[in-house]
Parts: structure tokens; C-alpha cells; sequence
């Protein structure tokens, strides 16, 4: 019996790791399923809506399939996303740090457009072309935020 405790104990131990794993993994992977998306009420600049989000649990979105894509566009979002080619030029980044590899451009997007460089995305959802939202503009320009946070927080 106490050998049967003792397994039974394992296993229990082996299950409680496993979900608090699965737990963790869930956090710090903010997919379409575990997210949370909400805005800001206010119009401000990359960074400070940026600060927002984080002040909030959260960060500015990351857009990295076309699900979610979708899901943003069916929302009827517009404002600020966590993307950015601040650090050089043409090299696209996500808050993350990782580079964006799936891109949904508007038509002529990114141009890096004026005499000061545009180097912030910002998410202004379509109707007919849902998987062509996005636009560099100056950081400095004001938008809402579009935030996420895991649900699991
Ligand atoms: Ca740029
Ligand atoms: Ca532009």
C-alpha cells in the first residue's frame, strides 16, 4: 500500500508539472486562441502606446498568420501594432524581437514615405482586401493601440 501511495504521489507530482508547464507556455505564447485583444481609448504615439499596452499585462499585437490577421480585420480595428523597422531600416520587427516573415501590407506599403522616416506599422482594418491592412506611418504620428495580452493572465 505505502509503494502504491508512493506511485500514486509521482504521478500526481507528474501531472501538476505538466499542467503548470502547459500554463506557462500558454503565457508567454499570446496565439488567436489565448488572447485577449483590446484598444486604448486615446490616440497616442507608438511608444506611448506601447506603454500603455504594457502598463495593462500586455504589449502591442503580433500579427504572425493569417487567422488572427483575419480575426483584427473582422474586429474593424485600426491603431498601433507591435511592428516596427526602427532599429534599421527595412528590417521588420516584432516586439518580440523576431523578424516578420507573414506580412500584410497595404498596396505601395511599407514606403517609408516624407523626409522623416516612417518606421511604425499601424493596422487600419478593410472590407475588401482584409490580408492588405497595414501601413508604415512616422512613430511619432497619434493612433489608438491595439493591445493583447495572454487570457490566461
Ligand atoms: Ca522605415
Ligand atoms: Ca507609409
Amino acid at each position: 500500500a505505502a509503494v502504491c501511495l508512493g506511485l500514486l504521489g509521482l504521478v500526481l507530482l507528474g501531472v501538476a508539472s505538466l499542467f503548470i508547464t502547459v500554463k506557462q507556455l500558454l503565457n508567454v505564447q499570446c496565439t488567436e486562441f489565448n488572447c485577449r485583444i483590446f484598444q486604448s481609448a486615446t490616440e497616442d504615439t507608438w511608444n506611448m502606446s506601447r506603454k500603455y499596452c504594457r502598463e495593462k499585462g500586455g504589449d502591442l499585437v503580433m500579427i504572425k498568420s493569417k487567422e488572427k490577421q483575419t480575426v483584427l480585420n473582422e474586429m474593424r480595428l485600426n491603431g498601433w501594432i507591435g511592428l516596427s523597422d526602427e532599429s534599421e531600416e527595412g528590417k521588420w520587427t516584432w516586439v518580440d524581437t523576431t523578424r516578420a516573415h507573414t506580412r500584410f501590407w497595404g498596396k505601395r506599403q511599407p514606403d517609408n514615405w516624407g523626409s522623416v522616416d516612417e518606421d511604425c506599422a499601424v493596422f487600419h482594418s478593410k472590407d475588401d482586401d482584409p490580408l492588405s491592412t497595414w501601413h508604415d506611418h512616422k512613430c511619432s504620428r497619434k493612433h489608438l493601440a491595439i493591445c493583447e495580452k495572454s487570457a490566461f493572465q
